[in-house]
């Protein structure tokens, strides 16, 4: 496992199609991170292109309430500590500043019903900054 130093940017690949991508990358509790999906970045839910800040649509909006985190948008890019739903955290295409509340290894998944994962497909490059 990875742990970043002060200063020095990481990059990792998280594939819309993985109900959880594991990074690798191990977070310290009381650290600070910035998160960036630099650029002009897409990935797909099915035949709709997003970024990750995910994207609304109307018809879909009675399933919405199925997403693993029900208040963020479709396909938003979410960031965990490890792999219980408690510590779940919405990163989008930026995050300024993240402070670990826990120790763990980082995860990420766009967001979706927890059985709609077969028709993703995409992946985005997320870089990771710890700042202090
Ligand atoms: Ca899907």
């Amino acid at each position: 496992m990875t742990k970043l130093q002060i200063g020095s940017p990481s990059e990792t690949i998280i594939d819309a199609h993985k109900y959880w991508n594991a990074t690798g990358i191990f977070l310290e509790i009381g650290a600070t991170y910035k998160f960036e999906v630099q650029g002009e970045q897409f990935w797909y839910d099915a035949k709709i292109r997003s970024d990750a800040d995910g994207y609304t649509k109307p018809w879909l909006s009675w399933a919405e309430m199925f997403r693993r985190k029900p208040n963020e948008n479709w396909f938003s890019l979410i960031g965990n500590i490890g792999q219980s739903g408690e510590q779940e955290f919405l990163i989008g295409k930026k995050l300024e500043r993240y402070k670990a509340s826990s120790s763990g290894e980082f995860f990420c998944y766009a967001n979706d019903v927890p059985i709609m994962y077969f028709n993703n497909r995409g992946t985005l490059i997320l870089t990771i900054t710890r700042l202090s």
